[in-house]
């Protein structure tokens, strides 16, 4: 088999294809390094000392687990200086984060989720780092939290890494989907899949369950109607799957379709479902749809949404388009 490594693949794009320039792809190149330090990080685990609680909370009120900080200082530090971006924004901090100013700026805007799916990270199941790329306003050289929230259509990249059995990144510069697997012998990620499809028809289905009896009821006559099985409404027998990490259930979906729910609920009409729009619903959204998939919040197409804050809410239901329609549509009737 021919190696094609993410720098090999990267000049490529950028000679063949011209979807990124050479400041994206140091940019690229600069994130999915600092993947592979939280990858020895989070594979070290007790022996790390990198397990349990850093007994902080986020601006979310979730308290933060010590690899959530310390994923978060390596994004930061590893992409601070290299002279590509204006500023970024995470998951784990309050405001935006200004590149200091002994260091040079670019033209690109970072958002990340360092490390998501933190319930999992102390029992050792599949975790990921979600991130976004946006192209900061032209000629601005201090960005505000304003000049972050353009729609998820503005992205020019997208991606995530997880950290499972194997450590894989996928990738979206907006020409399909890849996969690079961490080769960790060599210490670098190959191209291990190209142009990632998500089969449009699924007969699996990822919703937290436990929150049903809060669901509002397109929610419920939708999965009812899953539940029911061969005998119901749908004609067909479905399967159940929930790994609690958004990036492994994506990438589950990513690898043989399904359909992943996260709605907003009955519980508090202030928070919109769980998961961030900035950067976990719009990347993740990109990808998907890149991947020939669909991605909405029940009403819309999630990559339209027109943000109104860093850590906004958005209701997400993704993956194979023929079941995303479906839901949606219940939303509307
Ligand atoms: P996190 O960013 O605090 O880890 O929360 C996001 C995670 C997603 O990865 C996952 O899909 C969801 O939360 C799981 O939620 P639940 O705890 O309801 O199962
Ligand atoms: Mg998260």
């Amino acid at each position: 088999m021919k190696r094609v490594s993410l720098t090999q693949y990267l000049v490529e794009e950028q000679r063949q294809h011209q979807t990124i320039n050479a400041e994206l792809r140091l940019l690229i190149e600069v994130v999915a390094r600092a993947c592979k330090r939280i990858s020895y990080s989070v594979s070290k685990g007790a022996l790390g000392e990198v397990l349990g609680s850093a007994d902080t909370e986020n601006i979310q009120g979730e308290v933060q687990k010590k690899l959530d900080v310390i994923s978060n200082e390596i994004l930061l530090e590893a992409n601070e200086w290299g002279g590509h971006l204006a500023a970024m924004a995470s998951e784990e901090m309050e405001t935006i984060r200004q590149i200091p100013s002994r260091y040079p700026k670019g033209e690109f805007l970072l958002l990340f989720d360092p490390l998501d799916g933190s319930s999992n990270i102390d029992v050792n199941v599949s975790i990921g780092t979600i991130f976004s790329v946006l192209k900061a306003p032209e000629g601005m050289d201090s960005p505000t939290e304003q000049d972050f929230l353009q729609p998820g259509t503005s992205q020019v990249a997208a991606g995530y890494a997880v950290y499972g059995p194997q450590t894989m990144l996928v990738l979206t510069t907006g020409n399909g989907v890849h996969c690079f697997t961490l080769d960790r012998e060599q210490g670098s990620w190959v191209l291990t899949q190209s142009d990632m499809q998500i089969p449009p028809a699924t007969k699996e289905f990822a919703i937290n369950m436990s929150n049903q009896r809060h669901w509002h009821s397109p929610v419920q006559r939708y999965v009812d109607e899953l539940l029911a099985g061969s005998t119901g409404p749908r004609g067909k027998d479905f399967n159940m799957r929930w790994i609690a990490s958004m990036v492994a259930d994506v990438h589950r979906i990513l690898t043989r379709g399904g359909v992943f729910m996260y709605p907003a609920d009955r519980r508090d009409p202030s928070q919109p479902g769980k998961l961030r729009l900035m950067y976990e619903a719009n990347p993740m959204a990109m990808i998907v749809e890149q991947a020939g998939g669909a991605a909405t919040d029940g009403k819309g197409r999630i990559l339209d949404i027109p943000p109104t804050k860093l850590h906004q809410r958005v209701p997400v239901f993704l993956g194979s388009k023929e079941e995303v329609e479906v839901v949606t549509g219940y939303h509307a009737g």
